[in-house]
């Protein structure tokens, strides 16, 4: 968000003015949800100039805010010399073009969503990324079009908020009926990706690996997280909505299994249905998971109302079963007593500074006993021909004990259910050990799996991913 200062080759930040209303219907208080918009304006390049607040039973129907406050914001446009009017509650498409009206132009009246919008369009690097933002963006402008966005048709934009959104894209200023056009488009170019990334999460839902989700608010830490653990390298910076395209990286835990972590978009109160929406294969990420980890900014005065946003997310993704734990990050910023606040409300949590490490490696420990639950303790001989299925066994199961025999590897391990589904057949010592049973189907992918068991995983791969 900047605009281009005559006499100049540097752009500057737009000057934004905020504008909250209190409906007594949100649990976070006005200045903090408004101080949250300024960071996300911020992060959008714009510089706040004023805020004004109201407080209200319900929202005015032709203009959100009252006659009076209208005023006031007009006055402060002109006193402040803004560039952009942000309000932090969704605008209905007609309330945005009275604004603008009475407000005039060129300052430009958008809302919470619009700017995470613009924010997520800036952000998006993966190809699948940006056309989850441009069906989002557009999802948000078709409404809109003969309001605030009259003023692209037949016009250069005016830069900034909003100007960007579905860039490139010349048929956004033509009409309704080429966007829904492209909506269409966007939407099956998206359930062609879903569909691939539905097969890559199989396969690893099949290969019983252990796959971790990162999932939090946005800016709690998630990607320093990732990074500490994994090295993974991913772009850490102190504005939100930082990352956008999910990353997966493998780690070995000491315990001798291998697990998959996966770094993901924050998630933010108010979040645009829109985005949740667009987003819902990226999301799908989450829900695919084994455990979530539930990375919560301990500094944050607001932990409580941002873990339950996070919380709301996963119930409205479908991801409200799968197992948690919630990690309280950033503790070298609180003090003992916090901590110990924290402690026992939060007794099974963990507690760790993905800066400087305190903590990873109970946090590493958690994982592996979360991982661990449901294991059987069981003991196989697997030929060595079955290199592979001898390599699954030592990174997938925590081996008890093991000796290398002349009919091949015997060893007792602890196995998850579904690795313990896949070792059935190299049961040793007891009656399924008989070598009839023991009749191995050639390899036909070389996994190393009999073919009734490739069968059996295949039909109880949750539909979901
Ligand atoms: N003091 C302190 N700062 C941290 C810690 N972990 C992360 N940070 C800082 O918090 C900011 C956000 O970190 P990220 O890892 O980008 O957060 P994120 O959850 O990935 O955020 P989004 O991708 O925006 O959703 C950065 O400035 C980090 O340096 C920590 O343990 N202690
Ligand atoms: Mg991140």
């Amino acid at each position: 968000m900047t605009r281009f200062e005559h006499h100049s080759t540097a752009f500057v930040p737009e000057r934004a003015i905020l504008v909250g209303v209190d409906l007594g219907r949100s649990e976070w208080l006005l200045e903090d949800s408004l101080a949250e918009l300024g960071r996300l304006a911020q992060t959008d390049g714009a510089e706040v100039v004023g805020t004004l607040t109201q407080r209200l039973d319900a929202p005015v129907p032709k203009t959100f805010i009252g006659k009076g406050k209208v005023d006031e914001v007009v006055s402060a446009v002109r006193a402040l010399d803004a560039d952009v009017v942000i309000f932090d509650d969704e605008l209905t498409p007609s309330q945005q073009v009275n604004l603008e009206k009475i407000v005039g132009e060129p300052t430009k009246i958008i809302d919470r969503t619009a700017l995470i919008l613009d924010i997520f369009g800036q952000h998006a690097t993966t190809r699948e990324g940006r056309l989850q933002v441009q069906l989002a963006q557009l999802s948000y402008v078709l409404p809109r079009l003969r309001g605030m966005w009259s003023h692209l048709v037949g016009e250069q934009t005016r830069g900034g908020i909003g100007s960007r959104f579905g860039q490139g894209e010349s048929q956004l200023e033509v009409d309704r009926r080429l966007i829904r056009k492209r909506i269409s488009t966007l939407k099956n170019e998206l359930k062609a990706l879903e569909t691939r990334r539905g097969v890559q999460s199989k396969a690893r839902w099949e290969s019983g690996v252990y796959r971790v989700s990162l999932v939090g608010y946005t800016n709690a830490g998630k990607s320093t997280l990732l990074n500490a653990l994994t090295g993974a390298g991913v772009y850490v910076q102190d504005e939100l909505f930082a990352t956008l395209d999910p990353t997966t990286r493998a780690l070995d835990l000491e315990e001798g299994r291998k697990i998959t972590l996966t770094d993901t978009v924050g998630f933010i109160q108010k979040l645009p249905t829109m985005l949740v929406e667009a987003f819902k294969s990226t999301l799908a990420e989450a829900r695919a998971a084994d455990l979530i980890l539930l990375v919560c900014d301990a500094s944050d005065p607001n932990y409580r109302l941002q873990i339950s946003a996070v919380c709301n997310v996963l119930s409205d993704i479908g991801a409200s079963e799968i197992p948690r734990v919630i990690v309280f990050n950033k503790c070298d910023c609180i003090d003992d007593e916090a901590r110990r606040a924290l402690e026992r409300d939060y007794p099974s949590a963990q507690f760790i500074s993905a800066i400087d490490g305190h903590g990873l490696r109970g946090l590493l420990h958690r994982i592996a006993r979360e991982a661990s639950e449901g294991d059987s303790t069981m003991t196989v001989c697997i030929p060595y021909g079955k290199g592979l299925l001898i390599k699954m066994l030592h990174e997938r199961c925590q081996i008890v004990r093991e000796s290398y025999e002349e009919v091949g590897l015997v060893g007792t391990v602890r196995a998850s259910e579904r690795m313990a589904k896949t070792l059935a057949p190299y049961r040793y010592g007891d009656e399924l050990g008989d070598t009839e049973q023991n009749r191995l189907v050639e390899d036909v992918d070389g996994q190393g799996m009999p073919a009734d068991e490739l069968q059996r995983t295949d039909r109880e791969t949750p539909d979901a991913m």
